[in-house]
């Protein structure tokens, strides 16, 4: 008789943006392709969820997608059962009707919850503590992470082997990228720009520009839109819409699936990306990159800005940590950054070799699902 597979609930509230969703979402999938794991997804916010998964039905209440139970997590909580682990994303709140459903379990699920991902030292110390208790219920701590001690990063099974695959096979980049309707010149630097609304965008479009290597910027449709627009001296654009400035070609690409983003960055010589789950990936796709930190209240997001810089450029000598260093600071404060791409662009080789590596040194950590799921055996 095959074994009831383990059940796993996993909340999440949609604060903004996609990160919050686009974590849950690339973990739930993870859980049932390769741990076998019975997931349920449960979602404020399924208009948010389709930007990333266009085949979800919004109307839907239950659905599955991929192997997960997609749940709509709104107003009172009707449902009598509780999972087996029960996974609070980002500290959102569960329903007291939800709590003690799990409570009322004759064997109460571990619950944890899953926090945003810092490269502070603090968080090694952190992880997999116990936090509050409700009634029989205890709660953990679990924090992503960089470092041995830490829960790791998002990977999915075989990823780095696909990427190198498709790296290594022009066909089929020059393919993927013509079904987004982007067709580069052959001696053109490819750069994929997410990011959050940006002062300091100008000044590398100016030095992009001027350039003696043409440069195509590819730029998924979102926040960083209006300062574009307003670079090119144009009203707004539309998903799709090329414009040529001197050695800069600017497109405008649609917002795509998680694994066709993925295969964007691959094709990428440089990424810029944001917030949480983009910034991990840009990582895993092995190419220099620039990170727009996710704002937080009274600047704290600089101390997180800081500790990951602190580990990225350890391998680096010190003029091209000094140079990221730059470029990273300004680009996350608004400030101009031309000058600091230019130094940057002075350690490329440097660059492109450390960021395989660092992709590689991340590797040998256990992924973060993987380690969720340890976590759970050793808690049995
Ligand atoms: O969208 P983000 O800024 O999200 C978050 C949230 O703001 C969250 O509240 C905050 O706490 C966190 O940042 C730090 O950036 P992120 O995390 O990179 O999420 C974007 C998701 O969208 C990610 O899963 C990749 C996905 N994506 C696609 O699937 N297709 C696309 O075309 C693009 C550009 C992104």
């Amino acid at each position: 008789m095959p074994q009831p597979k383990t059940r796993w609930d996993i909340f999440c509230t949609v604060v903004d943006n996609y990160g919050d969703i686009g974590v849950t979402w690339r973990l739930a999938r993870q859980l049932v392709a390769e741990h076998a794991l019975a997931v349920r997804l449960w979602v404020d916010d399924l208009r948010a969820f389709e930007r990333i998964c266009p085949a979800l039905d919004i109307r839907l209440e239950a659905q599955w997608q991929e192997g997960v139970e997609v749940r709509h997590w709104s107003g009172e909580w009707l449902e009598t059962d509780a999972a087996d682990v029960v996974i609070a994303a980002f500290a959102c709140q569960l329903p007291s009707a939800c709590m003690d459903v799990m409570a009322a379990r004759e064997t109460p699920p571990l619950w944890m919850n899953l926090d945003y991902l810092s490269a502070e030292d603090w968080v090694v110390g952190c992880h997999g503590l116990p936090s509050v208790k409700y009634k029989t219920v205890q709660k953990y701590f679990f924090f992503p992470g960089f470092q041995p001690g830490t829960g790791g990063l998002l990977r999915e099974s075989g990823l780095l082997e696909r990427r190198r695959l498709f790296q290594q096979n022009r066909e089929a980049q020059r393919q993927f990228l013509q079904g987004l309707g982007v067709e580069p010149a052959g001696d053109a630097r490819l750069i994929s720009l997410f990011a959050y609304e940006n002062a300091g965008l100008a000044s590398w479009l100016d030095v992009l520009a001027a350039d003696s290597t043409p440069t195509h910027l590819l730029v998924p449709e979102g926040r960083i839109l209006g300062d574009v627009a307003r670079w090119l001296g144009v009203e707004s654009l539309a998903i799709g819409e090329v414009n040529v400035r001197q050695a800069l070609t600017v497109q405008v690409l649609p917002f795509v699936r998680q694994d066709q983003y993925d295969q964007l960055l691959w094709c990428c010589d440089f990424n810029a990306v944001r917030g949480e789950d983009s910034f991990v990936r840009a990582q895993w796709a092995g190419r220099p990159m620039l990170w727009h930190i996710y704002q937080q209240d009274e600047d704290i997001h600089l101390d997180k800005l800081d500790a990951f810089l602190a580990l990225y450029t350890k391998g680096l000598s010190p003029d091209a940590a000094e140079a990221m260093n730059g470029l990273w600071h300004a680009w996350s404060s608004g400030q101009p950054i031309g000058d600091h791409w230019l130094a940057a662009r002075k350690h490329w080789p440097e660059l492109q070799e450390h960021a395989e590596a660092w992709c590689l040194e991340q590797a040998l950590q256990a992924d973060l699902a993987t380690a969720l799921v340890q976590f759970y055996r050793n808690w049995i």
